[in-house]
C-alpha cells in the first residue's frame, strides 16, 4: 500500500474548495477566531521556506480551532507595493505592476500547494485600486484631524543619479548604483503625527500578550525618557541655549555646551565667531552623514568651537565654550546638550581630544560604580554638596529656573516617497487655495500606467503631465497634484481591517464586520523588520479609535514569530550562496504534508534552526506510516492504546494552543508507535482527526477512507478522558553523558524507539541523536533514558 501525495494532496485541495470549507461565514453564531500571516511582500524570488515555517503555524493553529467550534477568520493578501519591483522594473524594462502580478500568481499557486486553510474570498492585494482606494482615505482621515501635515525633510539624495535613495539604497554612505557620496537634501515632505500618540502607545504594550523582545524594542523605539530643560544664557548677546538633560543633577560638572550641526542657533552665532568658515565646513561636512554613521560607536569624536562665543553656567555662573559636534543630533531633545566629561563616556572622550575641564560632581567613593559614578553624594556642587544625585534633580532644576520634561526618541513617521510604486497621495497644490485635499468622491486617484519609471530626481509621477495637471477641487483653477507616493507600511498599517469585510465599496471596513473579527486573536510573522509595521498598525488602531470608528485600543491581542531557517551549512539561505532551498520541490517530491510535518518537528517555533534533507525523510516515512495504520486496523486493539491515546489528545490539544508544535508531533510519534500493533476504527478515527492540522491531506484520506461522511477538517476535536489517564504515564530524566537535559512522559513499559522519538523534542538530546549510529542508548523503561556519545562526539 503505496502512499502516493500528488494524488491524495490534490483530491483534498479540490474537494476543500468545493465544499468552501475555510470560507468565515459573518453571520455566523460561534465565538470567532482571527488567525492573522503578515502578509508576504510577492518577491520574483516566490515563497521561502521561511513564510511556510510562519504560515503552517497558524494554520495548525486555525485547523485547531474549527475543529473546537470557532468562526475562524484565516486570510491571506499581498502587500503589493515596493521598492523591489520598481527597482525591478527599471531594470528589466518590464511594468511594476506585471511582474507583481506575475509574483502574486506564483505566491498563490505555492500557497494553495501547501494546503493551508485560507480563506481566498476574502484575497486582497495593497496595489489594486480597489484596496488603494482606501488607503488614500486613511490619509485624509489624518489630514482632516490634523494628523497629517507637509514639512521639510531630510532625503538621502544622489548628486549623480540625481534620485532620491531610501534607506537600504545608502550603503556606507555611498550611492548603492553609483558609488556616489550621498547628501542630504531638503524636501517637503508628508508626516503622520505619530508622536502625538507616543505615550498610549507605550502604555498600550503592558496589555499585550507579545515577545518580550517585541515589546522591548517598541519601547525603545519611543524611547520615553524623563529629564529637564535649562537655558544657558549666550555672553553678550540676547540669546539662550536651552539643553535637554536626564541628569540635571550634574549641572555644576558642566563645563562646555555642544549644539547639534544643524541646531537653528548656529546661524545666529556664527555671526560673532572668529572661525566662521572653519564652521561652515563643519556643519556642511556633517550635513552628508546619516545618523547611523554619527552614532556609530568607537568612531573618534569631531567638533568645532565657536570661537569668540561662550555661555554662562547657571549654577556656578562660569563662563564655558561652546561647541558644534556631530554627536549631538538636531531631531533629539533641544539640539543641543550641557556636557558633563566626568560623568558621561560621550562628553569624556570629546573633553579629553580638545582639553576641555573635567569636573567630578558625584564622589566616586559613594558610587556604585567606581570612578566615573552615576550615582552618589554630589560634591563640588555648592550648596548641594553632600545630597544624593538621584534625589536632587527636581531641586537644582528649580534652582536655575529649568523644567522638568518628558521627551520621546519617538519621530512623526514621514510617509513621502519620491517613487512611482506605491499608493498616489490624494493632495492637489492650488495657486489659490494651497493644500486642497482631493474629494472623497474622486478617490481612488489611480496610479497611471504610461509612466517612465526611471528615476531622475523627481517621482516618476512629476513626468506625467496628465497625472500631475489637475484642476483645483475647491475653485476650479489649474492646479498640480501631489506626485509622491507613500511609504508601503502606511498600506500593511490597516489591511487587517479589510480582511474582515473585503468587498465593500462604501467603507474600509463595516462596524459591524470590525467589532465581528477584531481585534487580532493571533497574528504571526517573523521578527526581523517589524518593529515599524507593528507600531505604525498600533498608531493607526489608535486614531481609529479616538476618531470613534472602532472599540478596541490594540490591534494584535497575541503576536508570536517564528525563528529563521537557515541553510544546512547554518548560514542564511541567499540566492549568491546557492543554498536557498525551493519549497516546490520538496513538495514534488515529498509533498506538502510531509514539508509541513518537517518544518513543525525542526525544534520550537521561534527559535531559529537549520535546514535538514535528512529529517525531512524521517517526516516523510512519519506519513507513510499514519497512512498504513489502515492496514493495521483490527478488532482487539490492546489494553495498553487507550491510555497513551486520550494521553495524546491531552497533549497534542495543549500543545497546540501554546504553539508547541514540535513537542505536539513527538507525542503523534508516540502515539504512532503503539498504534502500529493494532488499532480499532475507533482509535483510527480519533488519531485520524488528532493529525488533521499537521497533514490535514493524509487526514482527509484516512477519513475518507474510513468511510465518514463531509471533511474531518469540520469534524469535532476529540475529549480525552481523565479515568484513562492516571498512571498512564511516568516522567522519565533524559541525560547525555549522564548530564540530565531534560524529561518525557512516557507510559511506563514504552519501547527504546518510543522513548527517543519522544526524547528528540528536546533539542540537545535531537542533536546527540544526530550524530549518527555512534550514540549509546541506555535506556531503563519507567527510570532512565541516557544517550551516551563517543569522545570525538561530544
Ligand atoms: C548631561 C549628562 C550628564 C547627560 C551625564 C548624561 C549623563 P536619553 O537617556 O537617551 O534621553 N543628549 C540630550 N540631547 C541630545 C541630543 N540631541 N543628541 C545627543 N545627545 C543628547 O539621553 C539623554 C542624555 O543624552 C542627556 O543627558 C544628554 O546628556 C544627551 F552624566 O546631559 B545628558
Ligand atoms: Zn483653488
Amino acid at each position: 500500500m503505496s502512499y502516493n501525495h500528488k494524488e491524495v494532496e490534490a483530491a483534498a485541495q479540490k474537494k476543500w474548495e468545493e465544499m468552501e470549507l475555510y470560507r468565515a461565514s459573518d453571520d455566523s453564531k460561534k465565538p470567532k477566531e482571527f488567525v492573522l500571516d503578515m502578509f508576504p511582500y510577492p518577491s520574483g524570488a516566490g515563497l521561502h521556506v521561511g513564510h511556510i515555517e510562519g504560515y503552517a503555524a497558524t494554520d495548525i493553529y486555525a485547523r485547531f480551532a474549527r475543529m473546537q467550534g470557532k468562526e475562524v477568520l484565516h486570510p491571506i493578501g499581498w502587500d503589493a507595493f515596493g521598492l523591489p519591483a520598481e527597482n525591478y522594473a527599471i531594470k528589466t524594462k518590464t511594468p511594476p505592476q506585471e511582474s507583481t502580478d506575475a509574483a502574486i500568481a506564483n505566491f498563490r499557486r505555492q500557497i494553495k500547494s501547501l494546503g493551508l486553510s485560507y480563506d481566498w474570498s476574502r484575497e486582497i492585494g495593497t496595489h489594486t485600486p480597489e484596496y488603494y482606494r482606501w488607503t488614500q482615505w486613511f490619509f485624509l482621515l489624518l489630514y482632516k484631524h490634523n494628523l497629517a501635515y507637509r514639512k521639510k525633510a531630510k532625503v538621502n539624495w544622489c548628486p549623480k543619479d540625481q534620485t532620491v535613495l531610501a534607506n537600504e539604497q545608502v550603503v556606507d554612505g555611498v550611492c548603492e548604483r553609483c558609488g556616489a557620496v550621498v547628501e542630504q537634501k531638503d524636501l517637503e515632505q508628508w508626516f503622520f503625527k505619530t508622536t502625538e500618540y507616543a505615550e498610549e502607545l507605550l502604555a498600550g504594550l503592558d496589555t499585550l500578550d507579545w515577545p518580550d523582545s517585541t515589546k522591548a524594542a517598541q519601547r525603545n523605539w519611543i524611547g520615553k525618557s524623563e529629564g529637564a530643560e535649562i537655558s544657558f544664557a549666550v555672553v553678550g548677546s540676547g540669546e539662550k541655549i536651552k539643553v535637554f538633560t536626564t541628569r540635571p543633577d550634574t549641572l555644576f560638572g558642566a563645563t562646555y555646551l555642544v549644539l547639534a550641526p544643524e541646531h537653528p542657533l548656529v546661524d545666529t552665532l556664527i555671526l560673532n565667531t572668529e572661525n566662521a568658515d572653519a564652521v561652515r565646513a563643519y556643519v556642511a561636512d556633517a550635513s552628508h552623514k546619516t545618523d547611523m554613521e554619527r552614532t556609530t560607536e568607537g568612531r573618534e569624536k569631531t567638533g568645532v568651537v565657536l570661537a569668540g562665543v561662550s555661555a554662562l553656567n547657571p549654577a556656578t555662573g562660569e563662563e564655558i565654550p561652546v561647541y558644534i559636534a556631530d554627536y549631538v543630533f538636531g531631531s533629539y531633545g533641544t539640539g543641543a546638550i550641557m556636557a558633563v566629561p566626568a560623568h558621561d563616556a560621550r562628553d569624556f572622550e570629546f573633553a579629553q581630544k580638545f582639553g576641555l575641564e573635567i569636573r567630578m560632581v558625584i564622589d566616586a567613593s559613594t558610587g556604585a560604580a567606581g570612578c566615573a559614578a552615576s550615582s552618589g553624594a554630589l560634591t563640588n556642587s555648592g550648596q548641594f554638596d553632600g545630597q544624593n544625585s538621584d534625589s536632587v534633580k527636581h531641586a537644582i532644576t528649580e534652582f536655575v529656573g529649568g523644567e522638568m520634561v518628558t521627551t520621546y526618541r519617538l519621530r512623526d513617521w514621514l510617509v513621502s516617497r519620491q517613487r512611482y510604486w506605491g499608493v498616489p497621495i490624494p493632495i492637489i497644490y492650488c495657486g489659490k487655495c494651497g493644500t486642497v485635499p482631493v474629494p472623497e468622491k474622486d478617490l481612488p486617484v489611480v496610479l497611471p500606467k504610461d509612466v517612465d519609471f526611471i528615476p531622475t530626481g523627481e517621482s516618476p509621477l512629476a513626468r506625467s503631465k496628465s497625472f500631475h495637471q489637475v484642476l483645483c477641487p475647491k475653485c476650479g483653477e489649474s492646479a498640480r497634484r501631489e506626485s509622491d507616493t507613500m511609504d508601503t507600511f502606511v498600506c500593511s498599517s490597516w489591511y487587517y481591517y479589510r480582511f474582515t469585510d473585503p468587498r465593500n465599496k462604501q467603507a474600509f471596513a463595516g462596524a459591524a464586520a470590525m467589532e465581528k473579527w477584531l481585534p487580532v486573536d493571533l497574528y504571526v510573522g517573523g521578527a526581523e523588520h517589524t518593529v515599524l509595521h507593528l507600531l505604525y498598525a498600533r498608531f493607526f488602531t489608535k486614531v481609529l479609535r479616538t476618531l470613534g470608528y472602532i472599540s478596541f485600543a490594540e490591534p494584535f491581542q497575541k503576536l508570536r514569530h517564528q525563528g529563521m531557517i537557515l541553510a544546512e551549512d547554518g548560514r542564511k539561505m541567499s540566492k549568491s550562496l546557492g543554498n536557498v532551498v525551493n519549497p516546490d520541490d520538496v513538495v514534488s517530491k515529498y509533498g506538502a504534508d510531509t514539508l509541513r510535518v518537517y518544518e513543525m518537528f525542526m525544534g520550537p517555533l521561534d527559535v531559529q534552526k537549520p535546514w535538514n534533507m535528512k529529517n525531512i525523510i524521517g517526516a516523510r516515512r512519519f506519513v507513510e506510516r499514519v497512512y498504513r495504520l489502515l492496514e493495521k486496523r483490527t478488532d482487539s486493539e490492546p489494553k495498553s492504546f487507550a491510555p497513551i491515546l486520550h494521553e495524546t489528545i491531552k497533549k497534542v490539544g495543549g500543545d497546540i494552543s501554546i504553539l508547541k508544535f514540535n513537542t505536539a508531533i513527538s507525542q503523534l510519534m508516540i502515539c504512532l508507535n503503539a498504534a502500529e500493533a493494532g488499532i480499532s476504527d475507533e482509535s483510527l478515527d480519533i488519531f485520524t482527526r488528532l493529525i488533521a492540522p499537521f497533514a490535514p491531506h493524509l487526514a482527509e484520506e484516512l477519513w475518507q477512507q474510513l468511510g465518514k461522511d463531509g471533511s474531518v477538517h469540520t469534524a469535532k476535536w476529540p475529549e480525552y478522558n481523565e479515568a484513562f489517564l492516571a498512571a498512564s504515564t511516568v516522567t522519565l530524566a533524559v541525560q547525555i553523558n549522564g548530564k540530565r537535559r531534560g524529561e518525557i512522559s512516557l507510559a511506563p513499559d514504552a519501547s527504546e524507539d518510543t522513548a527517543l522519538a519522544a526524547a528528540r523534542a528536546i533539542p540537545a538530546a535531537a542533536e546527540a541523536l544526530s550524530t549518527g549510529d555512534n550514540a549509546r542508548i541506555i535506556y531503563v523503561p519507567g527510570r532512565i533514558l541516557n544517550i551516551v556519545l563517543p569522545a570525538s562526539a561530544k
